[in-house]
Order: structure tokens, then C-alpha cells, then sequence
């Protein structure tokens, strides 16, 4: 494993610092260790207070570490002060550690998070240092004297801070159109998606990123676009704060989805499954938690089809394999982000009375009623739920013009809604 430093202070909310440093290192594989410069206790109203830990207790940190193993690369956050500077910069000369240098000076709340009188200690100790300097648009303002507005200011700006002795500079935070600029005696534009709103600890999550890629040997270009894509892919919309594992744990749900979902066939294939495939075919999906589209949900490429009197599954179990029992998810997910899974199944009258009869909630919508230009999955599922304020356990429509009618069953799994299939079975025929 790859060695990565922290240089920086505490958040104690976890968002920022160098507990988002620390699980960003380990998200993208590095062994992280930390030096920490400051206390602060703070949260999104602003900074209340901050304790600098004394010059020697720096020192005595980097000792510890260093006498012990060797660091790829390094960080520096929150500094703080002209005298943790002047430590820090004695340590990283004297141990001749590459590193990132992410100019903190505010918090996201507005508040300082470096003295005034360290600005030029900043400048002058400690970005000639860097191997990368990582400003945000703000921060570049204020290391520079020039007001950014345009890109062409963005990279004069990058140019005068590579002046102050950096190897390279990125502008970071994609404030000008999504893109970043990075410049070590060429430009380079790296672009990336515009998520809107303001997210504490990206700073600090983008700069860590960006240290470990660096550590794991990967070159500057590349590793900027990677340490942005993370950024982003941290970002959870749902509740608007930065989440590092979050990409790691919806990775890890891709294999529990595609277990539970050849699961579910494998049982369903062990029962009389044939009477209720529709004409074009059944498929059974299953989203990951917090999916961001149809690519999040795994599904049969092909279909479950009747052929003659057995039962094929044609195709593999993958993601973003149909888009058709996606949309039908993602719908209900909208309203329950539990209900990640549903099948498609024939309808007839006697099959839905009997799903009546074992007290499953039904939800129908009608074809005729659809508005132009929605994708009839979308509407019609989420149509069911505004009516119904509840997503049922299915939603039947009797079909249209070159439409078959059909039923889908949801449920908050393939297994739980295979569940639900085999009761539906057993009922058919215990007749
Ligand atoms: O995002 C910069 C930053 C760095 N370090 C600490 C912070 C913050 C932002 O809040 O709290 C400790």
C-alpha cells in the first residue's frame, strides 16, 4: 500500500479536515497518516474556536512517522499560523516529502482558517514547496492580487502562482464552467459535471484525492481528473454533503444486487413460472441503494421467455440491461427508496384477483390518460403513487395499441418480489 500524509486540521463534524482526508486515503487505497496542526470546533455556522498545537508537539508528529517508514506523498490543509508554516516547512525540506499544498485560508462558512500574517508566510515557505498547489478560485484571488471573472484570468493567475516557485497549480473547484485549470508549463483543461450548491469538505477531499492518486504513481493530468471524478461521485445529492465511501459502498452493493438477483431467478425457475410470462417476455431488476440512473440497476439482458413448456432465462444478469423495468425502479424509488426491485409479469383478470385475494396493494394506470412526451414507465408509476401516496406492491395496465396489458410487482428486492411471485403461483394453482 501506497503511504500518504495529512498535514492539517480537525473538523469535528468529519465533513472537512483531516478526517476527510483520512477516509478519502483509505477510499482510494492508500495507508493515510496524520499530522495534525489545529483543533477547531466548528460547524456550519461557522468556526467557534481553534487550539494550534505548539511548534515542537508538529515536529515531534512528523518524527514519530518518519522514523518508522517513509511517506509517498503528502498534504497540507490547515495551517494556521506562520509558526506551524515555518514547522512544517522545516520537516517537509528535511525529509524531502513531495506534496500537495491545498492553500486553506477560509472555511466554508466564511470563516478564517489561516492568520492573516501567514498569508505571505504561506507564499513564501510553503508553495515553493509544492509539487501541486491546489487553489480554489477565491483562494487563487488572494494568493495572486488578481481577481478571477474568465478562464483567460484563471490562467494567469495559475501562471503567476507556478511563478512563486510550485511545480504545478490547479485551479480547482470547477467554479468556471465545471472546468478546472491545471498548468505546469502547459495548460490543461479538466473537465467535469456541475453539481449545484455549495458542499463542505470537497477542498479538502479533492486535494487528499488528488495526494493519493500522486502516491499510487499515477501522472498529474490523470490524477487531476481522477481526484475531481471522486470529488464528484462523493457528492451525495440526496442529502447534500460529501460522503468518501459513498462510491465505495454503492460498488460493493453491485455484487450484493447481482447475487440477489440470480438468486431470485434460480428460484423462481425451481417453480411453475411459465403461465405467468407475458408474450414479450418477463425480467426481474434490482437497483443498488442510492442509484443515480438506469445504469444503476442490474436486470437480464435478455428476457425470462416461455418455450414450449419450459422456461428459458435468455441473457445475463448485468447492469443497465434493460432499460424498461429501470424506469419502472427508479419510478418507485423516487417516492421508497426501498422498493429497488420489480418483474414484469401477464396480466389477466383471474391473476389479479387472486394477487386481491392474498392482500397485495394494486395500483393501474391507464395509457389513454398519458401525457405526450413522458416515457410511459415513468409516468405511469409515478402517476399509481401520487394517487395512491404509497408505492403498492404491484401496478397493472390493461394495455394499448400494440401494447400488451401487464403487471409488475415490486418490492424492496428480486428475492422479496420473487416471494411475492411464488405466492401468486402457489394460489393459481391450489385452485
Ligand atoms: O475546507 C477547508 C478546511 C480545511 N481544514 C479544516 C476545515 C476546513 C473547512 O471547513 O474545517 C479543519
Amino acid at each position: 500500500m501506497r503511504k500518504t500524509l495529512s498535514i492539517a486540521g480537525s473538523d469535528p463534524t468529519g465533513g472537512a479536515g483531516i478526517q476527510a482526508d483520512l477516509k478519502t486515503f483509505a477510499a482510494l487505497g492508500t495507508r493515510g497518516a496524520t499530522v495534525l496542526t489545529s483543533v477547531t470546533a466548528q460547524n456550519s455556522s461557522g468556526v467557534f474556536d481553534r487550539y494550534d498545537l505548539p511548534r515542537d508537539m508538529i515536529k515531534l508528529q512528523f518524527e514519530s512517522i518518519m522514523d518508522e517508514t517513509s511517506i509517498d506523498y503528502a498534504k497540507t490543509g490547515m495551517l494556521s499560523s506562520a509558526e506551524t508554516i515555518a514547522e512544517v516547512s522545516d520537516q517537509i525540506r528535511r525529509y524531502n516529502i513531495q506534496t500537495v499544498v491545498d492553500p486553506v485560508i477560509y472555511a466554508e462558512s466564511g470563516s478564517t482558517l489561516l492568520k492573516k500574517d501567514a498569508i505571505s508566510a504561506l507564499i513564501g515557505d510553503i508553495i515553493p514547496l509544492a509539487s501541486v498547489v491546489t487553489p480554489n478560485i477565491h483562494e487563487a484571488s488572494i494568493l495572486s492580487g488578481i481577481t478571477i471573472k474568465t478562464r483567460d484570468d484563471a490562467k494567469r493567475v495559475a501562471a503567476e502562482i507556478k511563478g512563486l516557485g510550485a511545480k504545478s497549480v490547479i485551479i480547482t473547484g470547477g467554479h468556471l464552467d465545471g472546468v478546472d485549470i491545471l498548468y505546469d508549463g502547459d495548460f490543461e483543461l479538466i473537465p467535469g459535471r456541475i453539481i449545484p450548491g455549495k458542499f463542505h469538505g470537497t477542498g479538502c477531499t479533492y486535494s487528499s484525492a488528488l495526494t493519493a492518486e500522486l502516491a499510487k504513481g499515477v501522472d498529474i493530468r490523470d490524477a487531476a481528473a481522477k481526484a475531481r471524478e471522486f470529488v464528484l461521485n462523493s457528492i451525495d445529492t440526496e442529502t447534500h454533503q460529501v460522503n468518501q465511501t459513498l462510491q465505495l459502498y454503492k460498488d460493493a452493493d453491485r455484487y450484493k444486487v447481482l447475487e440477489n438477483v440470480m438468486e431470485a431467478i434460480s428460484k423462481l425457475l425451481e417453480t411453475d413460472f411459465a403461465d405467468l410470462i407475458p408474450q414479450v417476455g418477463s425480467n426481474i431488476g434490482m437497483a443498488i441503494a442510492k442509484p443515480e440512473n438506469t445504469r444503476d440497476v442490474a436486470a437480464i439482458e435478455g428476457r425470462i421467455i416461455k418455450l414450449g413448456d419450459s422456461v428459458e432465462v435468455v441473457g445475463c444478469v448485468k447492469f443497465g440491461a434493460s432499460d424498461h423495468i429501470a424506469r419502472i425502479i427508479l419510478a418507485a424509488m423516487q417516492s421508497d427508496d426501498r422498493m429497488r426491485s420489480a418483474i414484469n409479469l401477464r396480466y389477466d383478470e383471474q391473476i389479479l384477483s387472486i394477487c386481491k385475494k392474498l392482500g397485495f396493494e394494486i395500483g393501474h394506470f391507464d395509457r389513454k390518460k398519458e401525457p405526450e412526451g413522458v416515457k410511459t414507465m415513468d409516468w405511469g408509476i409515478s402517476n399509481v403513487i401520487k394517487r395512491q401516496k404509497r408505492v403498492p406492491d404491484l401496478v397493472y395496465d390493461k394495455g394499448g395499441v400494440g401494447k400488451e396489458p401487464m403487471i409488475r410487482m415490486l418490492g424492496t428486492s428480486a428475492t422479496g418480489v420473487v416471494s411475492k411471485v411464488i405466492k401468486v403461483i402457489e394460489a393459481m394453482y391450489s385452485r
